[in-house]
């Protein structure tokens, strides 16, 4: 017998094969999703894990009119191969290439977009009230990790869906791991669902008789209902989930396709919202035999996502790498803590990203891991903060995004100390618009009393930690990039750099840029190939993105005519609006004056340009491509300087600046 796998591109294919051949097809995509994806990297283990649901699905429901819905979405793979992208599975997450989450404009198949976890209820819970108001007829499904379960908006989206007792199935994929080990009360209770004896005597003795359930099980739930709630939390499992208006049902081996089919098709046309409980085990099918680590390159605790194996040229010199951003981070807090026991670090579920792994082996009391619950760090921060500790709140930029209340009213407004650490800042690379943090600077910048940083090298992060740390005034927020750093030495000793204060990084004087964070190294760049031209650069590190130096401001309007900034942010609301705001405003050109007589005149004559991030979602793909494509990489800004002094040269500004002469003469 040939290969199911080839006879199988869209869901109805499904719908031909006998029980054997899907379990037969079941292996085979889990082996094409492994020789793949550790081939091309990428987010392996959690779609290995629900290799059976997604088979399971397309054969029982009837996508795209029936929606199915992925949660974050890092698990679709194999409903990607199962819906017509087999043939460019191989480009997943590189650029031009598929994405490597769900996206409605990618496929009609992918019912909602998602990257960012504890979305996927809400989303069903609006499709069905949207269906049963047009009066429509189809299922709503989502598929929701017990991971992203500990995200609040998947309790919100409950809440709500057993208020309306709409008709949907929300599929709870546990492996009882979110990217680390899963956290917190609930995860404890689906392991005691799992494995208490009580429960198990129950499972044998009682609910196997729900496999008849669409008769005699509604009768001995009805009786199960009746009973004290006490006792029907030890005797109905999933009892919680009951409260909450859901009809439960599990826990079933995820792995066992045909109990899984019958399942899904007994419960397909039940009323209400069900819950199905599915065991699953993450990175089910990884031969993670320790010559198969080897083989594929990965390690059996870090396959959440892989890297492709590196490609050793021949005769290529190995050359060390310089340390992540996110590793020096990570062992900075560590000191911190050694030398302050008021300091703790917090995550959302990202110990390993955020490099707070290194705090929570050295001193577990001190790290906290809250889940995916970005709103709770935020505000749990403040509390611990108004309390005498001093937390540092570690979490990606774009994550940030979700706990944007709790940054202004529980942290800013009261003025609380909270130390906040963007890792992620700017374009991130293979997960595309839904990581990039490409708007952190627009959205902290515009909140009182908030102070940015952001710092040009691993070096100054670690400088940048110290000055966090020892600030007490209200909230401050430092935002680096992904990635490593630029190799430079790392000072033992500690900085505290003085708040608002920028750094010079060269001298030049034909044209002056001024730079944030990861930019700055683009610009010490950029100024290399202007320089073929004969123009010299001024490359400011602009350390601060608020406050901003005006002082530096000022020194660069009376030195220079032609002014660049540059961020890896939007320029919408970033770096470059704050300077052009206070560069403009009446109080820096009067303050300007009483150094300089003819400072307005400079001010009037002035070519600034702001380099950023486009008005528009930036796709996926390598930063460094990437980067190019916006036009941020050093041969753009190169670029772009000379043509600012051409122009000046050639006529264009020389005819404004005469202009503006005249006119502020007169
Ligand atoms: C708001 C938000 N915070 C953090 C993340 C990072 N993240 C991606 S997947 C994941 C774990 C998800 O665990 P689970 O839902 O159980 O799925 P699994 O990978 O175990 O299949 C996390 C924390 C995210 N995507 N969104």
């Amino acid at each position: 017998m040939g290969k199911v796998f080839d006879r199988v591109n869209v869901p109805n294919d499904l719908k031909k094969l006998s029980t054997e051949e899907l379990v037969q097809l079941s292996q085979e995509l889990r082996q094409h999703v492994i020789d793949e994806i550790t081939r091309i990297g990428g987010h392996l283990a959690p779609s290995l894990g629900v290799v059976e649901i997604s088979v399971a699905l397309h054969y029982i429901f009837d996508a795209p009119t029936d929606k199915i819905i992925w949660d974050v979405g890092h698990q679709a793979y194999v409903h990607k191969l199962l819906t017509g992208r087999k043939d460019r599975f191989h480009t997943i997450r590189q650029l031009d290439g598929l994405s490597g989450f769900c996206k409605i404009h990618e496929s009609e198949f992918d019912a909602f977009g998602a990257g960012h976890a504890s979305t996927s209820i809400s989303a069903a819970v609006g499709m069905a009230i949207a269906r049963d108001r047009l009066q429509q007829d189809h299922k709503v499904v989502s598929v929701i990790g017990d991971g992203s379960l500990t995200g609040g908006m998947a309790f919100e989206a409950m809440n709500n869906a057993g208020m309306l007792k709409t008709d949907m199935i929300v599929i709870l994929n546990d492996n009882m791991m979110s990217i680390s080990t899963n956290v917190g009360a609930l995860s404890n209770y689906l392991t005691d669902l799992i494995s208490t004896p009580m429960y198990n005597k129950v499972k044998d003795e009682i609910w196997n008789a729900l496999g008849k359930f669409h008769d005699l099980g509604d009768k001995v739930r009805q009786g199960l209902a009746k009973l004290d709630e006490g006792v029907k939390s030890i005797l109905v499992p999933g009892h919680f989930f009951e409260s909450l208006g859901f009809r439960y049902f599990g826990p079933i081996d995820g792995h066992d396709l045909p109990r899984l089919i019958k399942l899904l098709h007994d419960v397909k046309n039940l009323k209400g919202p069900i819950l199905i409980h599915a065991l699953t085990k993450k990175g089910k099918g990884m031969p993670l035999e320790e010559q198969d680590v080897e083989k594929y390159k990965v390690n059996a605790n870090k396959f959440h996502a892989v890297s492709p194996p590196k490609k050793a040229e021949p005769g290529a010199v190995e050359i060390k790498s310089a340390p992540s951003y996110t590793d020096v981070f990570g062992k900075t807090v560590v000191k911190m803590c050694r030398m302050n026991p008021n300091v703790v670090g917090i995550t959302a579920a990202m110990a390993d990203g955020t490099g707070l792994k290194y705090l929570a082996k050295e001193m577990p009391e001190r790290f906290f891991d809250v889940g995916i619950a970005e709103q709770h760090a935020v505000t749990m921060s403040a509390g611990m903060a108004l309390s005498g500790l001093k937390p540092v709140v570690a979490i990606y930029s774009s994550f940030l995004q979700r706990a944007y209340d709790q940054i202004v009213h529980d942290v800013a407004i009261q003025g609380i100390p909270v130390f906040f650490c963007l890792d992620r800042a700017g374009l991130v690379g293979a997960d595309g618009p839904t990581h990039h943090g490409s708007l952190d600077l627009s959205y902290l910048r515009c909140i009182q009393g908030m102070v940015i940083m952001s710092p040009k090298d691993e070096n100054e992060l670690k400088d940048m930690v110290y000055t966090g740390i020892h600030y007490d005034d209200g909230p401050i927020a430092m935002r680096f990039p992904r990635g490593n750093g630029l190799g430079v030495t790392i000072k033992e000793e500690f900085e505290r750099i003085k708040i608002g204060r920028s750094e010079t990084i060269q001298e030049g004087n034909d044209i002056a840029i001024i730079a944030v964070g990861p930019m700055v190294d683009h610009a010490v760049q950029a100024s290399k190939i202007l320089l073929q031209d004969g123009y010299t650069m001024q490359v400011v590190n602009a350390r601060f993105i608020k406050p901003l130096d005006e002082d530096m401001l000022t020194e660069i309007c009376r030195k220079f005519e032609d002014v660049i900034t540059i961020e890896d942010n939007v320029m919408t609301g970033g770096f470059g609006s704050g300077v052009l705001e206070t560069i403009y405003s009446v109080s820096f050109i009067e303050k300007g004056s009483k150094k300089d007589k003819k400072f307005a005149h400079k001010i009037a004559a002035l070519q600034i340009e702001r380099m950023g991030l486009p008005d528009q979602f930036v796709e996926h793909g390598e930063c460094n491509i990437l980067y190019q494509r916006v036009g941020i990489d050093p041969v753009s800004i190169a670029a772009k300087a000379k043509m600012m002094l051409e122009r000046r040269r050639t006529g264009g500004m020389q005819m404004l600046n005469k202009n503006n002469l005249k006119a502020s003469a007169s």
